[in-house]
């Protein structure tokens, strides 16, 4: 077996399948937090590491991008917050004794889960050409290979620079530079995957792109749609603000296809009646969508809002370009395609129309649900239409929220991590740096595929992430990585992308948040930017898992000063040496960075400004709020087929798998399941129980992963979840949203085929 997705499989004789639970959290979710952090922290640790965990003085929570309320519970994290931080400050290690024992050949046939138990990684490794087994190697050495490789290449845009979204604010920025004074922009990074399509529809349409409410607004909406989103599992503590809502008065609406228990039911394990009650009932309505079916049904609530006259018409006057042009199309909207696509009766669309016109105070949550979809863009761009038709946009308790995912990627956009950057950027940061900046566009995440494929780069360098797995279409991410000269990791824990390398592979091992961070000024903090604008500072506590391990702004400082030398004057090792220095520098290029050393100090840290949420000023081409028009195409499957979507379980954090449980869905003690509805199931001669292959169906051929459990499971008609990373290998490399490029996981198209 040597394709990469199927190695690392055994069978799942444990696997076990029960009815989905009816709410999240409680006491069950204490205890699992409490199991998880003990058994890889021990009881001292454990006690320490969580007490620090999003308290001002403590370290930012590696899990998610949700902000932290201003006062702040003793243990402000949630279930999934505490695994997170455990997989890093584990006690287990994965030393150069572990890599003598073990030949990448016997690593290859573990699970992601076995992967990740092996514990942190010590020193540097290098993977030396034909070599059977990862050898240490000094700093000295495995910095001089990688400068080597990078200076023996014919253009800069020869090398790839992928970021995930875990880095901080000062390592990220570090980073750019340094890519950007070698010469490239081709830093693509996990956003590309993520939220891409929010950022490009929330610039488009409002001029900023990110969202527009602070924790407040989401206590007092009188009226939130979560759509596309399991916050449940992802976002844990956001359903604290939606219970916070709900007690204040507002609706909640879901909209997914799935019934998720976290927006069912809601047990707060931080209120003493969550711990014994029933807890909150969360959602108010659930509206069951077909996958990819929402551009549908913002357009049909947005047709219904015009014809109730339910406007601001004084917002829309004063600050909105295009109502008559959408007015126009939607006049036009035909309900038939606009009810196949939603799978929606039409009542339940005009329902909660009239909630909408009802209500003024109106926000709008979203995540993957709606950004990894072919019309992704489209759809992002109407539902910014239905809050500018209301005029929810700029004013208490209302607006948009794009949910992000990693704990920094939204700062790591902010501070230049992007492969089309900002004009204005770049002549700032060159204006700052003495140096021209590269004006070429980059790669983004599909694209550096591409260029690896064809020939056209031959160095992968990773700041964090697994780029193997969680990228689209798995072997032919495997084939692009093995053709390099040189594939390098800076990481902190054993990974599959660590396993299918070039010819040559560098793991460097780094700090994690929850370590104490101790350069040549003394202890240093990191910086971090939530969900929601706020910058607030991460201080690591814990010892260090090595010695040996250097921070990530080290490892980039080290290798700007071999890579460039004394090249443009900048300089790395007083950035090395005190982190302030590099905020100073961060502070004159990036607005709303002003004093930055200043007002990081303060524990609430400080927001960036935003002009449409702050002032109702939208900084477009036009200076005004642009409702925009965008054409409904129905995804229809050939007969037989479903619509695929790729999503996560509770045990895991992207391809970091913690445990096999997916505790909410009743999936226990295995991963390798399709949900689907009962009677699609019959419909194609199967039952629950079956083993199956999932074969997805694409212009350029099949892909085929095998022997997945049927699950029958209460998702929407002619629609099927499956968990990622396992059905990566299904997901084309064409599979795109339309101006993002953001790879379509959520809607495949695919045939269930009894497995051989
Ligand atoms: N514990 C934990 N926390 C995490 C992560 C993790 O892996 N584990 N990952 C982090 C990251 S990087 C991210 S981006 C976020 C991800 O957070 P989510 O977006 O919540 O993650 P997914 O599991 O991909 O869930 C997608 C949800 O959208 C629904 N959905 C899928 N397609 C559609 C559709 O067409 N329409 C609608 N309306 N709904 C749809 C699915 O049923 C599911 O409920 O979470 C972050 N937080
Ligand atoms: N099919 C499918 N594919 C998807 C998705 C999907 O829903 N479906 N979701 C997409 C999304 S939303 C995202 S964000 C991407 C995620 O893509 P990535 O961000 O590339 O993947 P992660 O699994 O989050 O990366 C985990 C690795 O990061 C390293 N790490 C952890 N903490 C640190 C740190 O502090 N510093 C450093 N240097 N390394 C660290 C560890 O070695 C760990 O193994 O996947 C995308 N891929
Ligand atoms: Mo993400």
């Amino acid at each position: 077996m040597d394709r990469p997705e199927q190695r690392g499989i055994a069978e799942e004789p444990r696997l076990e399948v029960h009815p989905p639970e009816r709410s999240a959290a409680g006491p069950v979710s204490v205890w699992w937090a409490m199991r998880h952090a003990l058994g890889r922290m021990g009881v001292a640790r454990t006690a320490r590491t969580l007490a620090r965990v999003n308290q001002v003085d403590g370290f930012d929570c590696p899990g998610c991008a949700w902000p932290e309320p201003e006062h702040r519970h003793h243990a402000e994290f949630c279930e999934n917050g505490a695994k997170a931080v455990a997989e890093e400050a584990t006690r287990r290690r994965a030393d150069r004794a572990f890599f003598a024992r073990h030949a990448i050949d016997e690593l290859t046939g573990w699970s992601d889960f076995q992967l990740g138990r092996a514990g942190r990684l010590t020193e540097p490794m290098l993977l030396d050409a034909g070599a059977t087994h990862y050898c240490p190697v000094s700093w000295d050495e495995a910095l001089g290979a990688l400068t080597d490789e990078l200076q023996a290449l014919a253009s800069p845009d020869e090398a790839i620079f992928y970021t995930s979204g875990r880095t901080s604010n000062e390592a990220a920025f570090a980073y750019q530079l340094l890519v950007r004074a070698f010469g490239t922009n081709n830093l693509p990074d996990c956003s590309n995957m993520c939220h891409e399509s929010s950022g490009l529809a929330l610039t488009e349409t409002i001029g900023v792109g990110k969202g527009s409410v602070s924790l407040e607004d989401l206590h007092r909406a009188e009226l939130i749609l979560v759509v596309g989103q399991n916050p449940g599992t992802n976002h844990p503590r956001m359903l604290s603000a939606l219970e916070e809502a709900k007690r204040r008065g507002a609706s909640i609406v879901a909209i997914n296809p799935l019934p998720e228990a976290g927006l069912i039911r809601f047990r707060n394990p931080q209120r003493p009646g969550g711990m014994v009650g029933r807890g909150t009932a969360l959602a108010d309505r659930f509206l069951q969508l077909r996958l990819g079916g929402d551009l549908a049904l913002f357009k049909a609530l947005n047709r219904r809002l015009l014809e109730l006259d339910a406007l601001d018409h004084a917002f829309l006057a004063e600050h909105c370009d295009g109502l008559e042009q959408l007015r126009a199309e939607l006049a036009a909207l035909d309900w038939d395609e606009a009810l196949e696509a939603t799978g929606l009766e039409r009542a339940q669309i005009e329902r909660l129309a009239e909630l909408l016109a009802g209500r003024t105070r109106i926000v709008i949550c979203w995540a993957m649900g709606l950004t990894q979809h072919r019309d992704a863009v489209a759809t992002i761009r109407e539902l910014v239409n239905t809050l500018l038709l209301r005029g929810a946009i700029g004013k208490p308790g209302a607006g948009a929220c794009p949910v992000r995912g990693h704990s920094n990627v939204q700062g790591d956009r902010t501070m230049g991590i992007c492969e089309q950057p900002d004009p204005a950027f770049l002549e700032r940061l060159g204006a700052a740096f003495g140096f021209e900046p590269p004006r070429r566009h980059g790669h983004d995440v599909v694209h550096a595929i591409e260029a690896m494929r064809d020939g056209r780069a031959h160095v992968f360098v990773a700041m964090g992430g697994n780029f193997l797995s969680a990228a689209p279409d798995t072997e032919a991410t495997a084939a692009a990585l093995r053709r390099q000269r040189l594939t390098v990791h800076v990481s902190t824990k054993l990974n599959r992308s660590h396993l299918v390398t070039g010819r040559r592979a560098l793991i460097l091992p780094t700090l994690g948040r929850s370590e104490r961070d101790l350069q040549a000024s003394g202890p240093q903090l990191v910086t971090v930017e939530d969900s929601m604008s706020v910058v607030h500072a991460s201080r690591g506590r814990l010892k260090p898992a090595s010695e040996q391990l250097l921070s990530e702004v080290a490892i980039v400082c080290r290798l700007a000063r071999r890579l460039l030398g004394e090249r443009h004057g900048i300089p790395w090792q007083a950035f090395e040496d005190d982190y302030g220095l590099l905020r100073e520098r961060i502070a004159a290029v990036i607005p709303g960075f002003e004093d930055f050393n200043a007002r990081v100090a303060s524990p609430a840290g400080f927001v960036l400004p935003h002009p449409p949420r702050d002032a109702r000023r939208f900084p477009t081409a036009s200076g005004r709020a642009r409702l925009t028009v965008n054409p409904l195409s129905v995804l229809r499957p050939p007969p037989g087929r479903l619509l695929l979507q790729t999503l996560r379980s509770h045990d895991q954090y992207n391809t970091t798998v913690y445990g096999l449980n997916d505790r909410y869905r009743g999936i226990r003690s295995g991963r390798r399941v399709v949900l689907v509805h009962e009677q699609d199931l019959r419909e194609r001669g199967l039952a629950d129980g079956d083993l199956v292959d999932l074969v997805s169906e694409w212009t350029d051929g099949e892909r085929r992963v095998a022997r997945f459990r049927a699950v029958a499971y209460p998702t929407a008609r002619g629609c099927a979840a499956a968990y990622y990373p396992e059905t990566n290998p299904l997901v084309p490399l064409g599979a795109r949203a339309e101006g993002s490029g953001t790879p379509a996981s959520k809607s495949l198209i695919v045939r269930l085929e009894p497995a051989a």
